[in-house]
């Protein structure tokens, strides 16, 4: 159990794992490790920062139970089905990777429940290169064309490698991105803009924890955001309904299980102090 969680059915926030790495293409896995990692971890990070949080407020639900399924359409439908059942709008959740493509069938549900809602991504890659099938280096190319998600409604942060087909791509489809050199940059005006954006909009938050400069992801990358400027475009925001957010593919080891643990407690104060 996550230490902070000690909430119940009536809890704003549910916190859930989904530990999966199927829809991951690397050799190396541990993907699935991340939900016991983070709730290990959670007993060595204690208050927060930048607001307050109300342990009775908070319930882990625990993982879904992904059994050894292999399919990857199949575990699509499977995690999405699982959500389906104990989905309710009216609270605030938290989902633990697993890698990225766990995110597929969180936003198929999340569209279904929400008419209009912004994405804010969090990531080194856009994850939309065109594979032939949706794992986590594709899928919101493909929620993109199976009409789960309008290009206008994305705003990447972070991004420090892509393909050339996904550069053209971004391009084409006019999605908003802010690269890792911007982010550094003008951290004052991007978040100034991203709350521009975002205000009395419902938002969905995904973090690849492979967009900050820890090196804690899967996929490293030399170059990334601080987790400083993450924190900075949140506080920034206003009138925003937050739906819920996802932390993924996050790569096990005592600094990067805290950070993540940190991230995701901050990232609750944020939401009930401002919002
Ligand atoms: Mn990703």
């Amino acid at each position: 159990m996550f230490a902070h969680a000690k909430g119940n059915k009536n809890s704003k926030w549910k916190m859930i794992g989904i530990p999966s790495e199927v829809g991951s293409l690397s050799n190396i896995k541990f993907y699935s490790n991340g939900p016991k990692a983070i709730r290990d971890a959670s007993y060595k990070v204690f208050d927060t920062l930048l607001g307050d949080i109300d342990l009775e407020d908070i319930e882990d639900l625990g993982d879904i139970d992904i059994e050894d399924i292999r399919d990857i359409n199949y575990l699509y439908n499977y995690i999405y089905n699982r959500l389906k059942e104990i989905y309710d709008k009216n609270k605030k959740y938290i989902f633990l990777g697993g890698d990225h493509s766990i995110t597929y069938p969180i936003l198929k549900l999340i569209r279904e429940n929400w008419n209009n809602y912004k994405l804010l991504y969090f990531d080194a890659h856009p994850d939309m290169h065109p594979d032939p099938y949706p794992n986590y280096e594709s899928y919101i190319y493909y929620l993109i064309k199976e009409e789960y998600l309008n290009p206008e409604d994305i705003i990447m942060v972070g991004i420090s490698n892509l393909s050339f087909e996904e550069k053209n791509i971004l391009k084409d489809w006019n999605i908003k991105y802010y690269n890792f050199y911007e982010v550094w940059d003008n951290i004052n005006d991007i978040s100034r803009e991203i709350s521009n954006i975002l205000d009395n909009k419902n938002l969905y938050i995904s973090i690849d924890i492979d967009v900050f400069e820890n090196g804690c992801g899967h996929w490293l990358e030399g170059m990334g955001i601080k987790v400083y400027h993450y924190l900075k475009i949140l506080k920034e925001l206003k009138n925003v309904h937050l739906i819920g957010f996802d932390l993924t593919e996050l790569f096990s080891s005592n600094i990067c299980n805290n950070l993540a643990v940190k991230i995701i407690l901050e990232t609750i104060s944020i939401f009930n102090y401002y919002k």
